[in-house]
Formats: structure tokens, C-alpha cells, sequence
């Protein structure tokens, strides 16, 4: 049995895939482990609006009762925004387990690009990606999302990596990955709550038909994936000193509590969102928005080019 006979697809995105319509796949580790109830599924429905608003169909990914869901909507996404951090969260070392234990997770950014890449969908909106952890030297802590990009044909949108991670670290695995960073409409890699991080992108890209050229060579070339790097909006970001100051402040905590692994980025976020009063989430739920307005943009621009054929694709 392939990959292919776990996978759900609403019948809404199946139609638009079969007719190349434009499609933007969208996480959900973000709704049961990014977010607190009930702004997680406010965000994941006003996210999915706006991929609507311009032009492409959403389609959220999850596992959900051990199947690869593609395009959950209604009572689905409700049980998966409820049940919050007590879902699993799903990275591809917990996919085989999941399927047959038959349960209900949040898919990280690799996960989704798994099952969007199965599903046939190459463009992905997300908030941030997972990266190198600050004192990864010593922890080892690095992200199952920075091996996915580098393997799996699909572009991901992104506000950038939180500097609860080392970005500078994160960019050199990037590198090492072979994974093009692409900049829209910025020279340097944004920061998640901030517009800038002091570092570079790769090259920078100021109109979206140019970004979807990139990804569909890229996916015709067999070569993995792309990372495209959007700004939060200006009138969205927070002061870069203060958050700096909560980050530290949530790591020290994850220290003295002993939290590590896949429990790390979760507890780090929910500490930041007290830490700021909901300032942060805020400003987290804006970026995710904008960067689904982009994700739709680049999906119409690929739609109207030929479908890219993928020379290698993998589960
Ligand atoms: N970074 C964020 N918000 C998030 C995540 C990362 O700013 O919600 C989620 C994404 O789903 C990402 C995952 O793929 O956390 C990374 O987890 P880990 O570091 O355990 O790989
Ligand atoms: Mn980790």
C-alpha cells in the first residue's frame, strides 16, 4: 500500500487540484501547539478566508483519526482547535505511529509538506518555521523541518524563523541542506516579530510571478524544496528589544523546568504570548495572514503557468 491510500482530500480541494486550479496548503501544529483556544481556530478560519480573498483554496492539513486530512474544515477543524496541546504534534518520525494509532495531531511545517507533496499541492503557508535551537551545540536541538525543505518539492511561506532559535545557525543548516531562502520584497532574513535579523537571504525576489517561476524550476529540477521569507507588515512588529528580553526570559524558564525536545518550541511560544500579555499573538496571528495572502499570490501566478511536475517526489 502506498503513502497515497491514508490520504483524505476534501472534496473541495480535489476538485480545484484536478482542475490546476490554485491551492495553498496551511499547518496545523500552529492550531494545536501555536496558539491557545479559541484564537487558534479564529486564526486557522481568518487564514484560510484570506488564501480565499486572493484567489486559491485552502486547504489545512492535519492527521485526523489516521488519516493524512487534507482540506479539514467545520467540525473537524473545531475538534483539532479544542483539543489543542493534548493532540499529538506530528513530525515525521510520529507519522507511521500515528496512522496506526488512530489519532487526531497537529502536522509540523515537514509533516504538511509531506502530506501536501503527496497531495500533490506546492505552495505551503505557515507562520515560522521550526530551526537550529540556541544551544543546539550542546542539545543537539536542530528541527526535523530544515531536513523536510531539503527533500520535499514544495515552497514554503514564511515570516522568517522566532529568535528563540539561532537563525544564524539555522541559515548555515539551510546552506548545508541546499535549500534556497528566498526574500520577497526584503534583503534580509526576517525575524518572525521582526522585520529584520542582520542576516542575509539568499536573493531577493519583489514580484510574486518571479518567486513562482523559482519554485516551479526548482520542483522540475527534482531538487527539494524552497523557503520564501515575508516580512511581518511594519505596523505589525513588535520592538525587537523587548521581545528579545521575553525570549531570553522564556529559555531560562525551559532551562529551570527541564522542558526539551518536541516539547521545546511549544512551551517557549505559550511563554512568550504571557510573557508579552497576547501582544506577541497578536502579531503572530497578522504575519500568518499576510503570509497566506502571499502564498495565494504565488499560487495563482504558478496556476497560470504549467502544472510543475516533480522529478522525484517522497513521502
Ligand atoms: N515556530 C513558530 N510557531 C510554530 C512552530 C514553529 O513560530 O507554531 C511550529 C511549526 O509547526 C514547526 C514546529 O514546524 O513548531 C517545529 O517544531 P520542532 O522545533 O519541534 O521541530
Ligand atoms: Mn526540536
Amino acid at each position: 500500500m502506498s503513502a497515497k491510500a491514508y490520504l483524505s482530500i476534501s472534496n473541495e480541494v480535489k476538485a480545484a487540484l484536478a482542475a490546476g486550479k490554485p491551492v495553498v496548503a496551511l499547518e496545523s501544529t500552529i492550531i494545536t501547539h501555536g496558539m491557545p483556544y479559541p484564537q487558534n481556530l479564529e486564526m486557522a478560519k481568518n487564514v484560510e478566508a484570506v488564501v480565499r480573498k486572493h484567489g486559491a483554496v485552502p486547504a489545512t492539513i492535519a492527521i485526523m483519526d489516521g488519516r493524512f486530512a487534507v482540506g479539514v474544515s467545520g467540525d473537524d477543524l473545531e475538534r483539532l482547535a479544542l483539543e489543542g496541546g493534548k493532540a499529538a504534534k506530528a513530525s515525521r518520525r510520529d507519522v507511521a505511529a500515528l496512522l496506526v494509532q488512530g489519532g487526531m495531531a497537529g502536522t509540523t511545517v515537514a509533516t504538511t509538506m509531506q502530506i501536501a507533496a503527496l497531495a500533490g499541492i506546492a505552495i505551503f503557508a505557515t507562520g515560522g518555521i521550526g530551526g537550529v535551537h540556541r544551544g543546539a551545540e550542546d542539545t543537539f536541538d536542530i528541527s526535523a523541518d530544515l531536513e523536510e525543505l531539503s527533500r520535499t518539492p514544495v515552497a514554503v511561506i514564511c515570516a522568517g524563523a522566532k529568535s528563540i532559535l539561532d537563525i544564524g545557525k539555522t541559515l548555515e543548516v539551510l546552506e548545508t541542506n541546499g535549500v534556497p531562502v528566498l526574500g520577497y520584497g526584503t534583503d534580509e532574513f526576517p525575524a518572525f516579530w521582526a522585520r529584520v535579523s542582520g542576516h542575509k537571504v539568499d536573493h531577493r525576489f519583489d514580484d510574486v510571478a518571479d518567486l513562482a517561476k523559482v519554485v516551479a524550476l526548482q520542483i522540475e529540477l527534482g531538487m527539494g524544496g524552497v523557503l520564501i521569507a515575508n516580512p511581518i507588515p511594519e505596523a505589525d512588529a513588535l520592538d525587537a528589544a523587548s521581545i528579545e528580553a521575553r525570549i531570553a526570559e522564556a529559555i531560562r524558564g525551559a532551562e529551570t523546568e527541564g522542558v526539551s525536545r518536541k516539547a521545546l518550541t511549544p512551551f517557549l511560544l505559550n511563554r512568550i504570548f504571557e510573557l508579552t500579555e497576547g501582544r506577541s499573538l497578536k502579531s503572530n496571528i497578522a504575519l500568518v495572514e499576510n503570509n497566506a495572502k502571499v502564498a495565494a499570490q504565488i499560487a495563482v501566478a504558478l496556476a497560470a503557468r504549467a502544472q510543475p511536475k516533480p522529478a522525484i517526489r517522497r513521502a
